[in-house]
Formats: structure tokens, sequence, C-alpha cells
């Protein structure tokens, strides 16, 4: 089953022209509507009349999560506000969020694509599916949710943890599909069994996973136990949030809804345009977005891009599964981290050295992060319970600002091993 057979399978040649019609509409509207953007055209010697057909897109400015940090929290929006009827957040590189607005019409084409990547992975309305992805401020929850309405599913709208409870209500309400990270589906997977159930007493067929990087073999390990079919979906909150692309029953590579986000990549050195099957930086035009329109927002995420007709019927233009970062944000339980926002609190407390290394690990398929913080030289804690006061304070610290619990541990100053060149601050012992 194809959802919008018209766009899903239109030929390359019309693609183009739909999205060259989009993109002239686009530059002209955040020209007129976000300073912004008429600034970095401006500088850049562009004007909206530049722009005649897709084939331009390289003359306009990229965006990154900063340009958004830096207008937080609504600076970038092109609507007034009181066309805007949703807004999600997500982490930006220090204390401040990244904010993005919907319109209504912006709802309207999230449920459309969400739809889309669903039927790709052949959900329908006879389907129950558990929405296990956080619901709030994250676009997961909410967003696959809509979609899932959308194709007429039962939504279960349990958002994430609580793995009994999840257990539980999977096997009484007869959940069929399952949507949650990876992570998190093989954490079920292995709790089945410790709570007094087994593959028997589910229903569940397909796996809809996504918003952290994981690969082909995990997505085998995943189908294999919970005997279901898994999909990759793809997305990120400045571009919509989930939806952007999703597999099909192949697997190769996701299929971009490139009529309302224009893919392409470039290279992460020299920001040039790179030629389909060559990796680099994926990059996005929000072709059709109104509350938040970005052009060319650069992800940091690693990819290549192939145009070929997928065996599907499909000719929407499908990027392989992301293979990487080209930054050092950290994914941890589905919660985006940089190191450096750990660094802003410590420095914000001004209690410890500046010193300090994390460690990130998995235990029983859940992400653990774990801080290690030199004592400053200046700052003697005298007793076992100042120390426990501290790394308590740390730790509340932590929370409060990134939204994750983390394990701190307090060490003698100049114990963390110094680095020659650029400081490495993370060890990441998920990576197989
Ligand atoms: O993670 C949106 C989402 C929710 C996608 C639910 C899929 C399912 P952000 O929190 O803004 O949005 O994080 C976006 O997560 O730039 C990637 O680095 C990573 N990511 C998301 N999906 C995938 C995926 C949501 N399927 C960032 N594979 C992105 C690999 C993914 N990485």
């Amino acid at each position: 089953m194809i959802w919008n057979e018209k766009i899903e399978c239109m030929s390359r040649e019309d693609m183009r022209a739909l999205q060259s019609e989009r993109l002239i509409e686009l530059v002209n509207r955040v020209y007129n509507n976000v300073a912004f953007y008429r600034h970095r055209m401006e500088e850049m010697g562009v004007e909206p009349s530049d722009i005649k057909s897709i084939d331009d897109i390289v003359k306009l400015p990229f965006t990154y999560k900063n340009d958004l940090r830096d207008h937080y929290p609504f600076g970038l929006f092109a609507v007034p506000m009181k066309d805007i009827v949703r807004v999600h957040a997500s982490s930006g590189t220090t204390g401040k969020p990244t904010t993005v607005g919907y319109t209504k019409n912006d709802i309207k084409n999230w449920r459309e694509v969400l739809a889309r990547c669903l039927t790709m992975a052949g959900i329908s309305s006879d389907d129950v599916m558990q929405v296990s992805y956080g619901y709030g401020l994250f676009t997961g929850g909410l967003g696959v949710h809509y979609g899932a309405e959308t194709v007429g599913c039962t939504v279960i709208p349990i958002s994430g943890g609580n793995t009994r409870r999840q257990l539980q209500l999977m096997s009484d309400f007869g959940s069929t599909v399952l949507a949650c990270t990876p992570s998190y589906a093989l954490h079920l997977a292995d709790a089945l069994a410790e709570n007094g159930y087994s593959l028997k007493d589910m229903k569940l067929k397909v796996g809809v996973f996504g918003a952290e990087p994981w690969t082909e073999n995990m997505r085998l390990e995943l189908e294999k136990k919970w005997g279901i079919k898994a999909f990759d979906i793809y997305g990120l909150s400045e571009i919509m949030g989930p939806g952007v692309a999703n597999d099909c029953i192949h697997h190769v590579g996701l299929h971009v809804h490139e009529d309302h986000f224009f893919p392409e990549i470039v290279d992460s050195g020299t920001k040039l345009p790179m030629a389909d099957g060559e990796e680099g930086e994926l990059v996005f035009t929000t072709l059709t977005k109104e509350g938040i329109p970005l052009l060319r927002y650069n992800t940091r995420d690693l990819s290549t891009l192939n145009r070929s007709t997928c065996k599907c019927g499909r000719t929407t233009v499908r990027m392989k599964k992301i293979t990487g970062r080209s930054d050092d944000m950290l994914i941890i339980r589905g919660v985006n981290l940089f190191p450096s926002q750990i660094e802003h609190v410590l420095l914000e407390m001004g209690e410890t050295s500046a010193h300090y290394m994390l460690y990130v690990d998995r235990e029983n398929n859940l992400d653990t992060l774990e801080l290690k913080v030199e004592l400053d030289e200046t700052n003697r804690m005298e007793t076992i319970r100042d120390l426990q006061m501290l790394s308590r304070k740390i730790q509340h610290a932590l929370n409060n600002a990134i939204g994750l619990s983390v394990k701190v541990t307090l060490v003698e100053p100049k114990t963390i091993a110094r680095s020659e060149g650029k400081a490495v601050r993370v060890v990441d012992k998920r990576k197989k």
C-alpha cells in the first residue's frame, strides 16, 4: 500500500518542477517575513528573484542549530504567534533549547508525511499502535500519534518509560505496532521473561523505531527477538519531528518526503554540494513549512542520497541509514546531549574544576551516563558528607538542565588524563 501514490511515485521531472515552484515561493516568504534570512541573503548578495528553480538552492545560505539558539525562542518564526498552534523544543548546545512552531497547515502536513511512513511499514486502520516515544516538548510522541490517527490506527498514547506497564498494556490491549527508540525496544524484549510474559502473550507485528542511530544488525536483532518487521523512522525537530523519512519493506535506505523536505549532501569541511552516493552532511530545506521554515538546515547527520526508483515503486529519493554525526552530539535515551551542556552547568556552579569525562554505556539495553569531574584544588572537601552533598547538587543541576539522570563521581584534582590536542571528553562504550 502507498498512502499518496501521486507524490510518492511521481516522475523525477514532475518532482523537480514541484520542488522548484515551492522553493521560489518559500524564498519569497522567508525573505519578507524573517529578518535573519533577509540579512543573510543580503550579505550574500542574493535576491529572491535569483531563485528560478530548485538548482538555485545552492545560492542560499545554510542554517545551523546555533542560529535557532541565537534567535531563541521564536525569532525565526515566519508567522505571527496567533497562527502558531503548537510549540515543540529540543536540546541546544548550551542551556537553551531550540524551539519550533507549527501552524495548522504544518500539523496537517506532518500528519500526511507520518501517514506515508506508517503505510510504508504496512500499518493500517487494522492496527493497534503503542506509542512509547515521549509525549511533551519532544516531537516523538505527538508526532507519531497524529500520524497513526490519520491512518486510522487505534492509538495507545502510553509515552516512554515504565517497562512493566508497557508490557502489561501491550499484552492486555493487543498492540500490533510498537513505536519507540530501538534501544528501548530491545530493553522491552529483554524484560519480557522477568515480568512473566512470553512472545505468545503479544500480538506485535511491526516496530517503528528511530530518534537515535542504530545499525542494520540491530534491526535484524529486534526483528528476531520480537518476531516482527522493524522499520527505521528518521526526523528532527528543526525540520518537523519524526516523519522526514522512513524505510519501506526493502530496507534499502529511507524514502525522504522530498516534496516537503528537500535534501542535499554537503562536504563537512567545505560545505560544497556532493554527488549522489557520496557521504557527507545531510542538509534539509523545508519546502512547505510555515511556522519556522528553514533554508538549508545542516543536520550534522552523515548520510548519502540515492535517486534511483525503489523496488517498492516509490520514486522518492532515499537517504542511507544514518552512519553517524559530524559533531559531538550524543543521543542518550532519545535525548540529545552536547558535552558542552555539561560543561556549561559545571562552570555555572563553579564548585568543581572544569576537567571532566563523560562515560556512556548501555546496561540492560538502556543508556547510562556517568560524569567524572575533578574537585577544584582550592576548594578541598573535608568530609564524605560534603562530597556527597556536592555530587547530589551537581546531579540535580544536570537533571534540571538536560532532563537526564547522571551518575556523578567526584575525583581528585589532576586525575583525569589531559589531552594534547582536542580534548577527549566522552567515552562512548555503546559503540560496538
Ligand atoms: O528525534 C525526532 C524523532 C522522533 C525521530 C521519533 C524519529 C522518531 P530530535 O530530538 O530533534 O528529533 O533529534 C534529531 O536524532 O538529527 C539524528 O541525529 C537523530 N535521529 C533521529 N532519527 C534517527 C534515525 C527526533 N532513525 C536527531 N536514525 C537527528 C539515526 C536518528 N538517527
